[in-house]
C-alpha cells in the first residue's frame, strides 16, 4: 500500500466546480510554501526563519542559558502543549474523504422538495467520515465493531448530515439508554481494558439484561463487524426521518448507501492479525483507492412509507432496533456518491468535522423516533465540548451558503458581521426567510395524549427481527457468528455473565444457544419459551450484495517472485490487473532488483517476504520460472504465505513451475486437487480458489477467477 502511495504522485482527484466552491472557503496553505523556511512567520505573522534554536545568552562556543525572552520559541512550545483536543466520546477513530453526490433524476420529488434529492443538474460536494465506535483514536482499524458512516452534504440550502452506521439497526431504543450502553461497551472502568473490543464482562452483561440489544449485537457479531474495507460496507441512516413534498405531504424515510464493490468482510483470523500487522489498514485502504483512481462509490437509496402506512407492520417503524424488511418496503435508488479526494490535513478536516443529526435542509424532517430526538441534542452538545463555541465556522464545517442570524460572539468568533444583532429592528421588520422563499418550516403534526415516560407497545418485542436476521444468513455466515460470540464470551471471566447470556441467545435460536453453551462452558439451555417464526428476509446476507459483474477493482494482489522468475507472465498479469483497476505488488526475497529468467531483465520488489503478510492482500500469484520456484519452495515464510492465504479462502494463482510451490505448501491439504476439473480447459485448473495452469500465458480463466476476489 505504501509503495503505491509513495510512487504515485498524491492526487487530490478531479474537483468538480461545486467542490472547488467548498474549497475556496478553506484557508489552505500551499504545501510548497508552507514548508520553505523563507515563508515562515510567527502566529502573529512576523517573518521568522529560525524555528530550530532557542535564543541563548551565549558564552564562547554558542552555549549558555536559554532566555525566557524568546517569545518565538515559547510560542512554538505553547502551541505544541495545546495540540490535543478531547477525542470523540464514541467513534473516536476515523478516516475521512471528500467527494460528490448527485441524483439520477427528479423521481424523489413525489416525496420531497429538497433540491439535493430531486435536482439532477446539481453536484453536491460531500465529506464522509468512517469510524469504529468503541476504541480510542489510536486503536486498530480491523477490530470487531460497528462502523460509523457519516456524510455531510454541502448544499446551497445549508449542510445536511446523515450520521449513519454500516449496520441498519441500533443497540437501544431510547436515547436516555445511550450512556449506559456506551459505558457497558467501553473499556471496564477499573483497568481500562479492553481497547477496541466488546469481548468483556460488562458488554455481555448488558446484552443479557437488555433484550432490545440482541438484534444489533447479532449484526455486529456477524461478518458485518469486520469489514474488508470501508469501501465495501453498506451505510444506513438507521433512524427514521421524514420527507416533505411540495404539496405539504409527509412520508417516513430510511436512508441507505449500497457500495458498488459489494459487501465483503475479513475473516476473523485475518482481522485479528491485521490489527497488529497494520493497525491503519482501513485508513490506508481508503487513501490507496482514491490515490490510484479506483474511487469508492455508493448508490443512495430510500425506503419510503406514507404516513397512512405507519401502523401497518408488526414492528414500530420508529423503533431504531428494527429494520424495514425490503420485501415489505423496497429500496428506491435515486442517486450516487463518489469519494475522489483525500484530506489535506487529518486534524483540520477529519478530526474537526462535526456531524449533527439535527442538520437537515428544507424538504427533510425528523420523526418521533425517540433515539433520534435524543441524538439531535447530543451531537450539538458534544461539538461544544470537543471543538468549542463557533465550531460551525471551522472550514470543514462551514456551509457553502451565506449564514445570517443574530447569534453572536463566543470564543473563536471568526466572522465579522456588520449591523444590529437583534430582530425586529428599526431597519427591518420583515422575517429574514419565509416558506415561499424556501425557509424551513416544521411539519404541522397533530398531537394529543398524555405526557408520560413510556414506550409504544410494539417497542416491547425484541426477538423477532433478531431471529429474522439469523435465519437470513448463509450457513457460513451463521458459523462465523457462532464463532464470534463464542470468542467474545470466552473473554468474559465472570461465569455469571456467560451463563446469563445463554438464555438470552436461546430466545433467538435454540441450536445456536446450544452450540455456544458448549463452546464457552455455559449451561445447556432448555427448549425456549418463544416460538420461532422461521422467516427469512432478503438482502440481509452479504451474499445478496455481490456486484452484478465480478469486479477486481481496487483489489490487492501479491505476486511472489524470486530470481529467475518468468517476467513475461508476471508483466502480463500486472497489465491485466491494471486494466481492471486492481493493484499488484511484487514480493521477493529482498526489497530490490529481482532478476528474470533470462537474467537481462528485472523488476523491483515492493516488499520482501518478511515485510508483508498474506493477510494484507486479496489474492496471491506465484510466478513461474524453475529457479524462482525452487527458491520459493524452500522458503518457510513463502510456504506460510500460501498456507495462510489458502486458510483465508483467498484466490491463489500459479503458472508453470509456480504450481510446485503451491503443491509443496498445501501438500497435506487433502481436499485440494490440482488435476483439471470437469468443465475446465485442459490447461487451467480451479479448485478451492486455487487457479493453476501449466503453461498459460494469461488465459482469461486466471483473470476471471482472480476477479472474483474473495
Ligand atoms: Fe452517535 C458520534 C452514529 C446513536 C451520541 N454517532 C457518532 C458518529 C456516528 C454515529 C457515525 C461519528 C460521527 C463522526 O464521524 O464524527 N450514533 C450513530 C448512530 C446511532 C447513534 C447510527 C443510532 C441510530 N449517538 C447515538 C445516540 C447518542 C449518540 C443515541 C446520544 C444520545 N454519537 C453521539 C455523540 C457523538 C456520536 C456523543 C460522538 C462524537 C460526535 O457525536 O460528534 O454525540
Amino acid at each position: 500500500m505504501t509503495s503505491i502511495a509513495s510512487a504515485v504522485k498524491r492526487t487530490f482527484g478531479e474537483m468538480t466546480a461545486d467542490q472547488k466552491q467548498v474549497d475556496l472557503q478553506r484557508d489552505t496553505v500551499d504545501p510548497q510554501k508552507g514548508h520553505s523556511s523563507a515563508g515562515m512567520t510567527t502566529m502573529h505573522g512576523m517573518p521568522f526563519d529560525n524555528t530550530q534554536t532557542w535564543l541563548k545568552a551565549t558564552q564562547p562556543e554558542g552555549t549558555g542559558p536559554a532566555l525566557l525572552e524568546d517569545q518565538v520559541a515559547m510560542e512554538k512550545i505553547h502551541r505544541f502543549d495545546h495540540e490535543r483536543i478531547p477525542e470523540r466520546v464514541v467513534h473516536a477513530r476515523g478516516a475521512g474523504a471528500h467527494g460528490h453526490f448527485h441524483v439520477f433524476d427528479d423521481r424523489a420529488s413525489k416525496y420531497t422538495f429538497a433540491p439535493v434529492l430531486t435536482d439532477p443538474s446539481r453536484t453536491t460536494p460531500v465529506f464522509v467520515r468512517f469510524s469504529t465506535v468503541q476504541g480510542p483514536r489510536g486503536s486498530a482499524d480491523t477490530v470487531r465493531d460497528v462502523r460509523g458512516f457519516a456524510t455531510k452534504f454541502y448544499t446551497p440550502e445549508g449542510n445536511w448530515d446523515i450520521v449513519g452506521n454500516d449496520i441498519p439497526v441500533f443497540f437501544v431504543q431510547d436515547a436516555m439508554q445511550f450512556p449506559d450502553f456506551i459505558h457497558a461497551v467501553k473499556p471496564e472502568p477499573h483497568n481500562e481494558v479492553p481497547t477496541g473490543q466488546s469481548a468483556h464482562n460488562n458488554f455481555w452483561d448488558f446484552f443479557s439484561l437488555q433484550s432490545q440489544t440482541t438484534h444489533t449485537v447479532f449484526w455486529a457479531m456477524s461478518d458485518r463487524g469486520i469489514p474488508r474495507s470501508f469501501r465495501m460496507m453498506q451505510g444506513f441512516g438507521v433512524n427514521t426521518f421524514t420527507l416533505i413534498n411540495a404539496k405539504g405531504e409527509r412520508h417516513f424515510v430510511k436512508f441507505h448507501w449500497t457500495p458498488e464493490l459489494g459487501v465483503h468482510s475479513l475473516m476473523w483470523d485475518e482481522a485479528l492479525k491485521i490489527a497488529g500487522q497494520d493497525p491503519d489498514f482501513h485508513r490506508k485502504d481508503l487513501e490507496e483507492a482514491i490515490v490510484t483512481g479506483a474511487y469508492p462509490k455508493w448508490k443512495f437509496g430510500i425506503q419510503v412509507l406514507p404516513e397512512s402506512r405507519e401502523h401497518e407492520f408488526d414492528f414500530d417503524i420508529l423503533d431504531a432496533t428494527k429494520i424495514w424488511p425490503e420485501e415489505l418496503v423496497p429500496i428506491e435508488y435515486i442517486g450516487e456518491m463518489t469519494l475522489n479526494r483525500c484530506v489535506d490535513e487529518f486534524f483540520a478536516e477529519t478530526e474537526q468535522v462535526a456531524f449533527c443529526t439535527s442538520h437537515i435542509v428544507p424538504g427533510i424532517g425528523f420523526s418521533d423516533d425517540p433515539l433520534l430526538q435524543g441524538r439531535n441534542f447530543s451531537y450539538l452538545d458534544t461539538q461544544q465540548s470537543r471543538l468549542g463555541t463557533n465550531w460551525e465556522q471551522l472550514p470543514i464545517n462551514r456551509p457553502v451558503c451565506p449564514v445570517l442570524n443574530h447569534i453572536r460572539d463566543g470564543k473563536h468568533q471568526s466572522r465579522i458581521t456588520k449591523g444590529v444583532n437583534y430582530w425586529p429592528n428599526r431597519f427591518n421588520t420583515i422575517p429574514p426567510t419565509d416558506e415561499d422563499k424556501g425557509g424551513y418550516h416544521e411539519f404541522a403534526q397533530t398531537l394529543h395524549g398524555m405526557k408520560l415516560r413510556t414506550r409504544a407497545p410494539k417497542f416491547q418485542e425484541h426477538y423477532s427481527q433478531t431471529e429474522l436476521f439469523y435465519n437470513s444468513l448463509s450457513v457460513v455466515e451463521k458459523k462465523h457468528l457462532i464463532e464470534a460470540i463464542s470468542f467474545e464470551l470466552s473473554h468474559c471471566d465472570d461465569p455469571l455473565v456467560y451463563k446469563n447470556v445463554i438464555p438470552q441467545l436461546n430466545e433467538i435460536d435454540h441450536e445456536l444457544a446450544k452450540a455456544i453453551a458448549i463452546n464457552v462452558g455455559g449451561d445447556m439451555p432448555p427448549e425456549p419459551k418463544r416460538k420461532s417464526h422461521g422467516k427469512r428476509a432478503i438482502r440481509i446476507s452479504q451474499m445478496d450484495f455481490m456486484p452484478e459483474k465480478p469486479l477486481v477493482k481496487s483489489r490487492r494482489i501479491a505476486i511472489l517472485v524470486a530470481d529467475g522468475f518468468d517476467i513475461d507472465v508476471v508483466e502480463g498479469l500486472r497489465a491485466a490487473m491494471k486494466l481492471g483497476s486492481a493493484s499488484t505488488f511484487i514480493i521477493g526475497p529482498r526489497r530490490g532488483k529481482i532478476s528474470g529468467a533470462t537474467g537481462t531483465t528485472s523488476v523491483m520488489a515492493d516488499h520482501h517476504f518478511e515485510g508483508q503478510r498474506s493477510t494484507l492482500f486479496d489474492a496471491l500469484f506465484i510466478a513461474p520460472g524453475a529457479k524462482s520456484a525452487d527458491t520459493l519452495k524452500k522458503d518457510g515464510r513463502v510456504i506460510h504465505w500460501v498456507r495462510e492465504a489458502f486458510g483465508h479462502c483467498k484466490t491463489i494463482g500459479a503458472v508453470g513451475e509456480g504450481i510446485e510451490v503451491i503443491r509443496k505448501a498445501l501438500q497435506d491439504v487433502e481436499k485440494i486437487s490440482l488435476a483439471p476439473l470437469a468443465g475446465q480447459t485442459d490447461d487451467a485448473t480451479i479448485s478451492y480458489g486455487v487457479v493453476t495452469a501449466p503453461k498459460i500465458s494469461l488465459s482469461s480463466t486466471v483473470t476471471d477467477v482472480l476477479m472474483v476476489g474473495k
